[in-house]
């Protein structure tokens, strides 16, 4: 069965562009719970770590100084079918290509700057969460 919860990154354009607030209220407003949250930021080295299974793909570069060059807001979420809700919610990662009311077709500027992360899996949601979050600041 499809686990509860999944993380997700307010990434540095959205952040930049004063997106935040709206964000979460679409993801509020699509059931999900806030189990955790922070503003914070990404080193290079950091996010290197984060996106560590692109690390062969021609993008990586790009990424890491992308979502190391300002605050993000991480979160892990709950909800039932909790990642394949979440991926509906911010639509596909090409905001061209992502469906309307989707929060990457709102506020995605591009493929690379697309203003929200989703996990893909329970797996990678539960590493992504422990990433940046101690057991202490889940609720
Ligand atoms: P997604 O799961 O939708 O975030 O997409 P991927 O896991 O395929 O990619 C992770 C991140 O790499 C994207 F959010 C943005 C970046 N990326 C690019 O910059 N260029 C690409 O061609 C594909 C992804």
């Amino acid at each position: 069965m499809a686990g509860k919860k999944t993380f997700t990154m307010i990434k540095p354009d959205a952040v930049a562009a004063g997106h935040t607030g709206a964000i979460l209220a679409m993801i509020n407003k699509a059931g999900f719970r806030i189990v955790a949250m922070k503003k914070t930021k990404l080193s290079k080295e950091t996010a290197e770590a984060f996106y560590k299974v692109h690390k062969k793909r021609p993008f990586f570069g790009e990424l890491v100084e992308f979502m190391s060059s300002g605050p993000i807001v991480a979160a892990i979420l709950e909800k039932d079918n909790a990642i394949e809700d979440f991926r509906t919610l911010i639509g596909a990662t090409n905001p061209k290509e992502a469906a309307k009311g989707t929060i990457r077709k709102k506020y995605a500027k591009s493929i690379g700057e697309n203003a929200v992360h989703g996990a893909d899996s329970d797996r990678n949601a539960k590493r992504e969460g422990a990433f940046h979050f101690a057991e202490t600041e889940m609720f």
